[in-house]
């Protein structure tokens, strides 16, 4: 199976994962290049109800071990369900974020220990890999403020701002331990300035490719 057509988005808060994933979409749509838009946690239908869980707020404590769990059962299933068939028919998979984000969130945010995650990622994964992976990043204050907007805050949205800086170094991090696979990209540009960026990565990666 071929590894080359699996791409990842991934940002912190308020970074403009939405806004340009409707761009990318139609980049592909535009070069009648079938694509598979996924998203995670979720993806297939018992993925989203394990989104659901994830994302609600609740009283009861949600243990960190639990949490980062339920995570990889729904990668566990969006693989199986989703993912792996769409590229073993040929077609072009982006995903809305994927295991750099438990790396940032569970281990920059909530302090898991990188290791742990790292096993966990090889037991459900295997050898799936995403090939390219766009981070969207940009100074947290700026994240924040731009997500500010949104009406009803989730599990992860109410947590401090010291939360997202580790989460962004956790990025960070990931990023510069593997340039080959990562373009950074420089969110808090104006939009249309972000979306040339992405466009220049994507053609980039698409000669010889596609
Ligand atoms: N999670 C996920 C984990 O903890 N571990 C994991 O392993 C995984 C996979 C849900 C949560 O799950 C956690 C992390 C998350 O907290 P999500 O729904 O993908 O994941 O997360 P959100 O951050 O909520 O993603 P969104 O796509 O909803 O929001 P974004 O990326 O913040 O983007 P967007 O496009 O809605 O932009 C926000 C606002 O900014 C404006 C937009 O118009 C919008 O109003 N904007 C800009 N303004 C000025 N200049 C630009 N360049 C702009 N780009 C966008």
């Amino acid at each position: 199976m071929s590894m080359y057509r699996f791409i990842t988005l991934e940002g912190g808060e308020g970074a403009g994962k939405s806004t340009c994933l409707a761009f990318i979409e139609q980049y592909f749509s535009e070069r009648n290049f079938p694509l598979l838009l996924t998203r995670e946690p979720g993806g297939t239908p018992l993925a989203e109800e394990i989104r659901t869980l994830l994302l609600s707020r609740r009283e009861e404590a949600v243990a960190p071990d639990a949490e980062l769990l339920l995570i990889f059962a729904a990668r566990a299933q969006h693989l199986a369900g989703k993912i792996r068939p769409a590229l073993a028919r040929g077609e072009w998979v982006l995903c809305d974020r994927f295991t750099d984000a438990t790396y940032a969130y569970q281990g920059g945010g909530r302090g898991h220990p990188l290791a742990k995650i790292a096993e966990l990622e090889r037991l459900v994964q295997g050898d799936i890999r995403p090939a390219l992976t766009l981070l969207l990043d940009l100074p947290v204050a700026q994240g924040m403020a731009r997500a500010e907007a949104r009406s009803e805050k989730d599990r992860f949205e109410v947590e401090q701002q010291e939360f997202f800086e580790r989460v962004r170094q956790g990025y960070r991090e990931r990023a510069e331990a593997e340039p080959q696979r990562f373009r950074v990209i420089d969110a808090s540009q104006a939009l249309p300035d972000v979306q040339a960026s992405i466009r220049r990565v994507l053609d980039a990666w698409m000669e010889g490719r596609a």
